[in-house]
């Protein structure tokens, strides 16, 4: 049974798969009836090679038909085979040491708390956690990320084996060994490198598991790279996967050592496709927001309204946080709303560790966050399946272009194709001449009215460049 407060979740993840399966099959129809199109062209260019003497005026055309074959190919066989590939929506949660991480996951997906978590580097594995029916959970170390050889298996159905509650303490104690970073090894040692490169797979019978999406914990690693082998697994990772990148970072003004941590993985990335990242500000724990805002301490003498308004104001100061960080952030966000409710990559979170008074509403704040998270990540995942579909369509329409122009046509038919074309030439440039004088007004109106609206932002970013060797304060210098 889903819980009511995964109903959207679930609404979102089965909109994504469903909408991918359905351009996937579009897309191998597609492409079969390409494949004959193309040998139907084949087939007619060499005819027509053959008795050149007998062309028709339509035939002709065929004669270049290369180019459009080109056009006919653009969505290639190897796009198509690549996006049928079944892969279903991934998150990667990554972020320093510390920022909540574990936390997070364990708390979205319902787990006990299974994964080492704890002040400190803690983990230095990277941990997949993907669905299994109760009677098939297990756990699978493999040597690398590529999941080719097994180091080591076990079986976790025997805790899953009656309705009550799963004994997710014993499951704690035999993932341990694996997941749990081993203090008797030196980091700076080939043997430590051996050890973080292996890839860790739980699959447990979680509900949102179960949805259709599978989510990776990966260690914090360390800005200075002292840690390399962590830097290139998540790399590894991002390029085999393809996910929707979950930064997690504990304070709200973003310390230095999250940015580190964050260019880090934008270093890590280098040269790869723009990734999408989703900002989750964790550690907005209800005490701390009563405090701040001076709220009764009692959660019983806090009324909904109050606290949800409260919530918003905490939000929207919390985001106006990160867009200060702008230039650490900028390439991954493009241009970001100045409103949080307009912001889809951005929420907090909370999962405090000890009794939590304050339960109902943190839960309310979790429920939004793990929504939006999803949302995004879908959005994110059917994006592909988007430029995909949009590209068969042109390619269609590209189709119809070519018929339309090679099917025979009679000599009067040619002379009123040529009339049309003439009288649509002469009704356009009428009116352009009519319009352009004031297409030029508005369009030097509109320029200077949207410098005028962000001048300030561009002043606030020219003042945040350092500038070095700067040829204008040279000028100003001479001068
Ligand atoms: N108060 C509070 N503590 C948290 C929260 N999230 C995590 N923690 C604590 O922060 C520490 C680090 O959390 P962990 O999940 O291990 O972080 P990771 O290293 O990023 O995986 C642990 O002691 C957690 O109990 C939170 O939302 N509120
Ligand atoms: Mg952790």
């Amino acid at each position: 049974m889903i819980s009511s407060d995964n109903i959207p979740i679930q609404a979102s993840l089965a909109w994504a798969s469903q909408f991918k399966t359905d351009v996937n099959q579009t897309a191998q129809e597609f492409q079969q009836l390409r494949q004959e199109l193309l040998q139907n062209l084949q087939s007619i260019q060499s005819r027509t090679t053959t008795f050149g003497s007998q062309r028709s005026s339509s035939t002709v055309m065929l004669d270049d038909s290369t180019d459009e074959e080109e056009r006919f190919q653009q969505v290639s066989d190897d796009i198509i085979q690549e996006h049928a590939i079944a892969r279903q929506p991934a998150l990667t949660v990554f972020g320093a040491n510390s920022s909540g991480k574990t936390s997070f996951i364990q708390r979205f997906l319902g787990i006990g708390n299974i994964l080492p978590s704890g002040i400190g580097p803690v983990t230095a594995r990277i941990v997949e956690l993907t669905y299994a029916p109760g009677n098939q959970a297990c756990f699978r170390v493999y040597k690398t990320i590529e999941k080719l050889l097994i180091e080591h298996e076990g079986n976790l159905s025997s805790f899953f084996s009656n309705n009550q509650q799963p004994d997710w303490e014993s499951i704690t104690n035999i993932l341990s060994p694996h997941v749990k970073r081993p203090t008797d090894i030196n980091e700076k040692t080939k043997e430590f490198n051996e050890w973080a490169k292996c890839f860790v797979e739980v699959c447990l019978p979680s509900d949102i598991l179960s949805l259709g999406i599978d989510i990776y914990d990966t260690p914090g690693f360390l800005s200075d790279n002292r840690e390399q082998i962590l830097t290139d697994n998540l790399h590894e990772l991002v390029k085999r996967i393809k996910p929707t990148l979950l930064f997690l970072y504990d304070n709200a003004t973003i310390s230095d050592t999250d940015k580190s941590c964050f260019l880090a993985m934008k270093n890590a990335l280098g040269s790869m496709e723009r990734v999408s990242v989703f900002f989750l500000n964790t550690k907005a724990d209800c005490t701390s927001i009563a405090n701040d805002y001076l709220l009764d301490d009692d959660p019983e003498n806090v009324p909904l309204d109050l606290f949800e308004n409260t919530l918003h104001e905490k939000k929207q100061r919390c985001y106006e946080l990160l867009l200060r960080r702008r230039e650490m952030a900028s390439e991954v966000l493009g241009r970001l709303p100045d409103s949080v409710d307009e912001c889809t990559c951005f929420d907090i979170c909370t999962i405090p560790s000890d009794y939590d008074p304050w339960e109902v509403y943190t839960n309310m704040i979790n429920t939004a966050a793990f929504r939006r998270i999803v949302q995004f990540a879908v959005e994110v995942y059917s994006t592909p399946t988007f430029t995909l579909a949009r590209d068969i369509l042109m390619t269609v329409d590209d189709f119809f272009d070519y018929t339309i122009s090679t099917t025979p046509r009679s000599a009067h038919q040619w002379d009123s194709l040529r009339k049309e074309a003439l009288e649509w030439g002469q009704m356009f440039f009428d009116e352009y001449k009519t319009l352009s004088p004031t297409l030029t007004d508005d369009m030097t109106r509109n320029m200077l009215k949207i410098l005028e609206e962000r001048k300030p932002e561009i002043i606030r970013q020219a003042a945040l460049i350092t500038r070095t060797n700067d040829p204008i304060d040279t000028l100003l210098e001479d001068h």
